[in-house]
């Protein structure tokens, strides 16, 4: 049984005690087994990052980009080199897969952490000829910025926040998810290792408590939060006493819609990684699919195969295709929409409940990937976010109904469009209220591409050129060469 040592605060450039004395337990969800403690921060705490990151912007905003650029890219090549150490940790924190966590997790974290160092270097203001006078933008960086993560991907998530904030020069105080405290502070070490100033990337760990007392603190210039749709209600408005930028990534019911001409088994493909990678606690999932009537039963019947072939188990086996889901508590909401779905009349073509039968699945947090067919727009199944490996099947008959279906909902995160007609991929991706479209595949998330939601599923965007106009304003100079024309 793998443990820790009890998990500190890095505050100012190294490990330290919190001062609140509280301490929590983080468990692998495979086992059931005590993984760490972890010191819970309070608001000194909180304070004592805050001050820390204060201090470490100065210097860090000092620098040159070219010279956070060269810092930056020494982390991301560190990440890369303890790949197999870090996916692990994040396997024994989350239950996802070992396949998963070595493919994804650490590399995406190292792919933005290098994007963003590249353009580091590149970041300029404007000039503006204005006959006689002329003017200029500055880009400057906020100061500090506060990340709050989620519990699905803590390594990635804290890549995600932190390489576009230092990238533009500022510093940041980050706050993992209670649920999964590993891996950030092995971020924060790397940091540290490849150069980074003291102060300028901080990691406390704790609650909502401690991520209250970094969203109400005045000294925090921005937050951004990755979490769930109630969380991001909150966390802007308690931003809104000082005025913070935020920047919002939250839940989604996406959805994935195939039509007659599609290439089924690509279809079929996309559907299986949008509701069961990661046991389905991905938050673009396509988890309404909408598949076209002429073709439902050929379609369902091949999810069926693929999905009762699926291998679910100890996530640290490489042959795992589903792992466990995050907690006993999450487990059982998970269950309980799976019990509605059923009331509801929805019927279960593959799944449907508990993963059983051995002493590996008895002992964790395991649900055998589901899907619903015969589902209806009105079940709570197909309305709700369910944050697991649950696939809701509705059938439509044509494109004009389909595209007010998958709209009608208060989320706006992702969709999928399976068509081999050009004209319809591009047609229908433009009317689907999503701030990510995927035309014949899903979940595809490339450090090039902007990634964030529309409607209730969030404000702003992450990764892409676009994350520097959230961790920058414009500064603008107004340079007179002539006398000023006073008409008094
Ligand atoms: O979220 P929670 P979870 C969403 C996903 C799902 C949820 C799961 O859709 O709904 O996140 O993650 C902190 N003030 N996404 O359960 O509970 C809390 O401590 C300040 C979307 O972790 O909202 C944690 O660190 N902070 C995403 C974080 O907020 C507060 C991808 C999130 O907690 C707080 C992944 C408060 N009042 C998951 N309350 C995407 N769109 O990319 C809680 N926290």
């Amino acid at each position: 049984m793998t443990t820790f040592p009890i998990v500190q605060l890095f505050i100012g450039g190294a490990l330290v005690d919190a001062s609140s004395g509280e301490i929590f337990e983080t468990r692998n969800p495979a086992t059931g087994d005590h993984l760490a403690q972890v010191q819970h921060a309070n608001v000194a705490d909180v304070d004592r990052a805050v001050e820390s990151a204060t201090k470490g912007f100065q210097v860090w905003s000092a620098m040159t980009g070219a010279e956070r650029g060269r810092i930056l890219n020494r982390a991301a090549a560190i990440l890369r080199e303890r790949n197999d150490e870090l996916a692990r940790m994040e396997v024994l924190d989350t239950g996802k897969p070992i396949s998963e966590a070595i493919a994804v997790d650490v590399l995406s974290g190292a792919d933005c952490i290098e994007y963003f160092a590249g353009m580091a270097a590149t970041l300029h203001g404007e000039h503006f000829d204005l006959g006689g006078s002329f003017a200029y933008t500055r880009r400057e960086p906020l100061g500090v910025c506060a990340g709050i993560g989620a519990w699905n991907y803590p390594l990635q998530i804290a890549c995600w926040k932190s390489a576009p904030a230092l990238a533009c020069g500022n510093a940041m105080v980050f706050k993992p998810a209670e649920l999964t405290p590993l891996t950030a502070i092995k971020l924060a070490e790397i940091y540290r290792e490849a150069g980074l100033p003291d102060g300028v990337f901080n990691v406390v760990q704790g609650d909502a408590r401690t991520g209250e007392a970094l969203t109400a603190h005045p000294d925090v210039a921005k937050v951004s939060l990755t979490g769930e749709v109630g969380t991001g209600k909150r966390v802007m408005a308690a931003a809104a006493s000082t005025l913070k930028h935020v920047t919002l990534e939250l839940g989604g019911k996406s959805p994935l819609v195939v039509f007659e001409d599609a290439n089924l088994t690509n279809a079929v493909s996309a559907a299986l990684l949008a509701n069961f990678y990661t046991q389905g606690e991905v938050c673009s999932n396509g988890t309404r699919v909408f598949v076209h009537r002429s073709i439902h039963d050929e379609f369902v019947e091949a999810l069926r195969v693929r999905t009762d072939a699926l291998i679910i188990g100890d996530p640290l086996d490489p042959a795992t295709h589903v792992g466990a889901l995050i907690s006993q508590a999450h487990m059982a909401k998970v269950l309980a929409y799976i019990d509605a779905g059923i009331a509801a009349g929805a019927v279960v073509v593959s799944g449907g409940g508990r993963a059983s039968g051995n002493a590996i699945l008895d002992a964790g947090c395991f649900v055998r990937p589901t899907i619903f067919d015969a589902c209806t727009d009105d079940m709570a199944i197909v309305q709700e976010e369910i944050f697991g490996p649950v696939m809701t099947v509705l059938v439509f008959d044509d494109e004009t109904e389909v595209v007010a279906r998958a709209n009608d909902t208060r989320f706006g995160l992702a969709a999928g469009v399976f068509t081999q007609n050009l004209s319809r991929g591009h047609r229908v991706a433009a009317q689907l209220e999503a701030g990510i479209v995927w035309i014949n595949n899903y979940n595809l998330t490339p450090i090039e591409v902007p990634f964030g939601g529309v409607k209730q599923s969030g404000i702003g965007r992450e990764n892409s050129h676009a994350a520097i106009e959230h961790y920058t304003q414009r500064k603008t100079v107004y340079v007179e060469l002539g006398d000023v024309d006073a008409p008094y």
